[in-house]
């Protein structure tokens, strides 16, 4: 190999580095940009209020069918906007009974109204109530759009539901509701983003009211009891028997991943209560967006409930839950821990200039060593 040649290929290996750490760069930024699409309110072409009442209906591949509640315009604690109204079977299931078997049934009625999200403006994991100055619930900000097309329904599966501004607080928030079409869950993904100047500390609370009413019995919980703590990453209940049989899905509500930087900071859920809550305390720095994920679990035993509810709260989270999400919100949510992506290198990065200058240094060694022995 000459010495020409040599000074050649390194100068193309140092213009091939370039250029694909220009690529990275780029990729970056538009990542950077995504933001969901504002959907403008428009009242005046809904019917009465009550219609938007899981209005936008799922189905996931167990045959579940999850009612998404959009364009709530009611004041309510556990019915608004993005939460569900119902979740329901399309078709009987083999539902475990209290002797050990099955009885064919159309289990429904899981929810009454779920997974409302109220801001707690005094920053206490507290009952979301309608009348109460110290919560701003997520509700009254107009129609939601969808997105992400599924692969096996050809239909869209993500809900996406508009800013709603806290301007107290310098606060937006938002939500996203996604049904799987090759699974069996729904996920919730809360955003908030502060708009203003200075960090600002959050508590988000999630309201609900189960359809169990006041049969509602905890299963069991991730570490094993049948008792909800703030470690429990997920929790399963189910109505409890009247005679051998339970005609609502038994349930899981998955709240967190083990080890993530934010867990919960408060949480209510005890038997015969159909309205547990829970909650998460976080900061925002000046322009930051963070995401509050959670989980819900609609399956026809007690067993396949808290096995579906242990396979979303893994770490890391399953490929299947991330379905739906883009790289840069995956970066976002902190209630659940991700293995780090792959680092993108950029001619900033020490690391690659040490490797271009090691490149270049045996390149020359090579041409020395080269014409020491010509
Ligand atoms: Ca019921
Ligand atoms: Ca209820
Ligand atoms: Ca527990």
């Amino acid at each position: 190999m000459t010495k020409r040649t040599l000074a050649f290929l390194t100068l193309a290996l140092l213009t091939a580095t370039a250029a694909s750490a220009d690529v990275s760069l780029v990729e970056r930024k538009s990542l950077a940009h995504d933001f969901p699409a504002k959907a403008k309110p428009d009242h005046a072409r809904r019917g009465a209020s009550q219609k938007a009442t899981g209005s936008q209906a799922l189905i996931d591949n167990t045959g579940v069918k999850y009612f998404i509640n959009t364009d709530i315009t009611f004041s309510t604690s556990s019915s608004a906007s993005g939460a569900m109204s119902e979740a329901s079977y399309t078709h009987a299931v083999a539902a475990t009974t209290l002797n050990g078997g099955t009885v064919s049934s159309t289990l429904n009625d899981a929810y009454d109204g779920y997974n409302t999200l109220c801001l707690s403006l005094n920053n206490t994991v507290a009952t979301c109530e309608t009348d109460n100055e110290n919560f701003v619930i997520y509700n009254k900000n107009g129609p939601a759009t969808t997105e992400c097309t599924g692969a096996t329904s050809g239909v869209n599966r993500q809900v996406v539901f508009p800013v709603q501004t806290v301007a107290s607080l310098n606060v937006q928030m938002w939500r996203k509701v996604f049904v799987p079409d090759n699974d069996s869950f729904a996920r919730w993904l809360n955003y908030f983003k502060n708009t203003g100047s200075s960090p600002v500390t959050l508590t988000a609370v999630i309201a609900n009211n189960l359809g169990s009413d006041s049969n509602t019995v905890i299963v069991t919980s991730s570490n094993g009891n049948a008792s909800a703590e703030t470690t429990d990453t997920w929790v399963t209940t189910f109505q409890n028997y009247s005679g051998t049989t339970s005609s609502d899905p038994r349930l899981g509500h998955v709240f967190q991943g083990p080890g993530a930087p934010v867990q919960l900071a408060g949480i209510n859920f005890a038997n015969g209560d159909d309205n547990p809550f829970w909650g998460y305390t976080f900061t925002l720095n000046p322009g930051e967006t963070k995401i509050i994920a959670n989980f819900a679990v609609v399956q026809p035993s007690k067993a396949a409930a808290a096995a579906k509810s242990a396979q979303l709260a893994a770490s890391p989270v399953p490929a299947n839950a991330l379905q739906c999400t883009t790289g840069t919100e995956q970066g976002q949510i902190v209630n659940f821990a991700f293995a780090p992506p792959m680092p993108i290198p950029t001619l900033n990065d020490a690391g690659l200039v040490a490797l271009i200058l090691g490149l270049a240094l045996a390149a020359m060694k090579l041409l020395l060593r080269r014409r020491r022995t010509a």
